[in-house]
């Protein structure tokens, strides 16, 4: 096992790595940027070293700091956490490079899910449904008309080189598509400097549901069930919960042996999460798969009773997955998003001191977070505050809960997205659990939220 992991990010998930590490008898070296000073990851890891200033890219991206430090300190492994160099696969490449064991898939594993197209081709090749669309890139206009028609509109453009929703656009009729696939390409180019795009058929009114994997350096694989995370907002996910209200025994036994196939089929080693789009008729489609580990890893954790970073590290250690198999749920498991953004400001992010706090606790209700009172949210970073994770025997007894945690909890100085989870607990679509990615299309939070402050 790894004597000392060096903590290649910041915030909670920094702190959360801190945690198990600790329970594993691993020493932890932190860093940390000039804006993240009094940051708790900073106090909580038995060493700390400042990587740089403020923006990311001189710091929490500064890949050359990252590694001068872990042989300074000499670390044996690095954790990237999300987001960051987490899946940048020049980084773990340079780590096997110095020998340092990046805690993720190697390279070639995050190359093969990073290019969406290669993604896909591999996926169908391994018999993973993939939604019916062109066959790679869409290289000129002439060959876009031919693929839609074929396809049938609506149909959506797709880049390559994208992922999360970034770049893509829907197209409904053969009048749109000029101007849909020439700004496609244009974006495509802009925001990843490849302007290779494809086309899918549109699947109106999916849901997004997603199966947590791991895979060992043996090549063994297996699945912990599913989390929907249809709750999101331009593709910033804001509530996610196990067991999915829409998936049942049959259909979850199904997308689980897909996506143990999509793991296979690279021979993925880490914990991963395979991305499936499911229409209303339960047909399920791969998506993407993120190699990494996620923000809302503790819905599973808390429904499966079952440390995810722990088995990274062990997976990354050269322990072997034979034993752990998905077993039925016997719990609900519900997480809410807490970010200093105003809802009642299109999210608009809102940084500050803040400077009262009170954190719910009590039976069923977990929050991870790196705040406390006197804190700073710097501007530079995410704006992820806090996730209250709630755990429950029913979906019911589960909301119930988090508006009860919600309502406990107490932070001032900054606005925060608290109101709109405690409005969207009392939502009848919510709580009916038969709702779609754009549910929030259709919900008037604003209106809720202003309706709810006149009540008390
Ligand atoms: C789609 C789709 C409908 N049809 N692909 C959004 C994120 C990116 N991973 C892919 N996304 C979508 N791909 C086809 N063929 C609808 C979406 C989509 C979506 C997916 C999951 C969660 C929220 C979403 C919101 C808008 C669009």
């Amino acid at each position: 096992m790894f004597k000392k992991i060096l903590i290649a990010n910041r915030g909670e998930i920094a702190l959360r790595i801190i945690r198990t590490c600790k329970e594993m008898g691993i020493s932890t070296v932190a860093v940390y940027s000039t804006a993240d000073r009094d940051s708790l990851h900073v106090r909580f890891a038995d060493e700390a070293v400042c990587i740089g200033p403020p923006k990311s890219k001189d710091s929490y991206l500064n890949m050359q700091n990252i590694m001068a430090v872990a042989e300074l300190t000499n670390a044996d492994a690095i954790h990237p956490g999300y987001g960051f160099l987490a899946e940048n696969a020049e980084f773990s490449d340079l780590c096997a490079q110095y020998n340092i064991k990046f805690i993720g898939p190697r390279g070639h594993m995050i190359r093969a899910m990073g290019d969406k197209i290669t993604a896909k081709e591999t996926m169908l090749k391994a018999g993973v449904p993939c939604i019916p669309g062109s066959d790679g890139l869409v290289a000129d206009l002439s060959e876009a008309k031919t693929t839609a028609a074929k396809i049938g509109y609506p149909i959506i453009i797709k880049a390559t080189a994208g992922g999360g929703g970034k770049g893509m656009r829907i197209v409904w009729d053969e009048a749109g598509l000029e101007k849909a696939y020439t700004m496609a390409r244009t974006e495509a180019g802009a925001s990843f400097g490849n302007d290779g795009v494809y086309m899918e058929k549109f699947i109106e009114e999916p849901r997004h549901i997603e199966i947590q994997v791991a895979g060992d350096q043996y090549g063994e694989a297996c699945h912990l069930s599913e989390r929907d995370c249809s709750v999101q907002r331009r593709h910033q996910k804001l509530v996610e919960e196990a067991p999915s209200p829409f998936v049942d025994d049959e259909l979850r036994e199904a997308m689980g042996a897909a996506a143990v196939k999509a793991v296979k089929a690279i021979q993925y080693e880490s914990v991963g999460t395979v991305e499936f789009l499911v229409d209303k008729h339960r047909n399920f489609y791969f998506m993407e798969m993120n190699t990494r580990i996620q923000v809302e890893h503790p819905v599973t954790e808390e429904v499966m009773d079952f440390d995810l970073i722990k088995e990274q590290i062990m997976i990354a250690a050269g322990t072997a997955i034979s034993g752990m198999l998905y077993f039925p749920h016997k719990m609900h498991a519900i997480e809410c998003r807490i970010n200093a953004e105003d809802p009642m400001n299109n999210f608009a992010p809102s940084p500050g001191k803040i400077t009262a706090l009170h954190t719910p606790k009590g039976y069923g209700v977990r929050v991870d977070t790196h705040i406390y009172a006197g804190y700073t949210v710097p501007p530079f970073y995410d704006s992820l505050l806090a996730k209250v994770i709630c755990r429950a025997k029913t979906r019911e007894e589960c909301i119930v809960k988090m508006k009860r945690a919600l309502e406990e909890f107490v932070i001032e100085g900054v606005k925060t997205t608290i109101p709109f989870h405690l409005v969207l607990m009392d939502n009848e679509e919510f709580r009916s659990g038969k709702f779609d990615t754009g549910l929030l299309e259709r919900f008037d939070y604003v209106q809720a939220i202003k309706e709810s402050i006149v009540e008390i």
